[in-house]
């Protein structure tokens, strides 16, 4: 039986929202090796200067770094549901689709303007006051000019994702196992138990106990002064879009961290 080989570093990067320069000098600074592991905690998009840039970036990042984790944060989704609700719009238009080709994503859409008690027109809305007008700018005026290469991209985000480097039971990483997500967990559950949007947008839950299985590590809530370093919880969503913000990257396993 072979023992996998633990990350030499398993780095998580808090909040992006667009800022490509900050996101270069970070990487830069941390040196991403192929014996690391990288996982982006989502919100790589909304308010900063070069959401496009970022993507592509990311996307680069992950041909170079093939085992990188991309998770999606609430705006990841809120720009994807745009992209979604324009789409349907064009076909709904057009007399030769028939609604079958646009109606189950129509019925997704309404789902999440649901789960927030919001009208369906509200979500393409809200996205764009909470950042997506920067977005859009990004892509030269136009969600017309988003390539399938970064839709594609933007599709395969995870919702949560589990590390659990456990070999043997004398072994030092026995009991490390993370749990990365965007926003925040109830770990008295598991994370396919709780709703997808929960898991992007829940600010608040319960600080992890002693007995949680999971060190907890996310972004979502700005923390000026952090990044947020709990025994059992890390948050590193420091705000980069803020005055005074930056952003950060974190090895967990010796929780040492880097920041621009
Ligand atoms: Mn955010």
């Amino acid at each position: 039986m072979t023992t996998p080989t633990p990350p030499q570093r398993l780095l998580a990067i808090g909040d992006i929202h667009g800022y490509l320069d900050e996101l270069r000098q970070l990487l830069d600074l941390v040196q991403p090796t192929t014996a690391d592991k990288v996982i982006f905690l989502g919100d790589y998009v909304d308010r900063g200067p070069d959401s496009q840039g970022v993507l592509n970036e990311l996307n680069w990042f992950g041909e170079c770094f093939p085992q990188t984790v991309f998770l999606r944060g609430n705006h990841e989704q809120m720009f994807m549901d745009a992209l979604d609700w324009r789409e349907v719009e064009q076909l709904q238009a057009r007399k030769d689709v028939p609604a079958e080709g646009w109606q189950t994503v129509l019925a997704e859409l309404q789902s999440r303007a649901d789960f927030f008690g919001l009208r369906l027109s509200d979500l393409d809305r809200i996205w764009r006051r909470e950042g997506g007008l920067e977005t859009i700018a990004s892509f030269d005026g136009s969600l017309e000019n988003v390539r399938p290469v970064q839709r594609a991209f933007l599709k395969k985000t995870k919702i949560f994702h589990e590390e659990w480097l456990n070999t043997e039971e004398s072994d030092p990483w026995s009991d490390r196992r993370f749990l990365f997500v965007h926003a925040g967990t109830d770990v008295t559950q598991l994370p396919q138990q709780q709703h997808p949007l929960v898991l992007m947008n829940h600010r608040g839950f319960a600080e992890p106990g002693k007995t949680s299985p999971w060190t907890v590590v996310h972004g979502h809530t700005i923390r000026l002064d952090g990044p947020e370093m709990k025994p059992k919880r890390i948050n590193l969503d420091t705000g980069v879009y803020l005055k005074g913000g930056r952003l950060t990257c974190c090895d967990v396993l010796t929780r040492q961290f880097w920041q621009v």
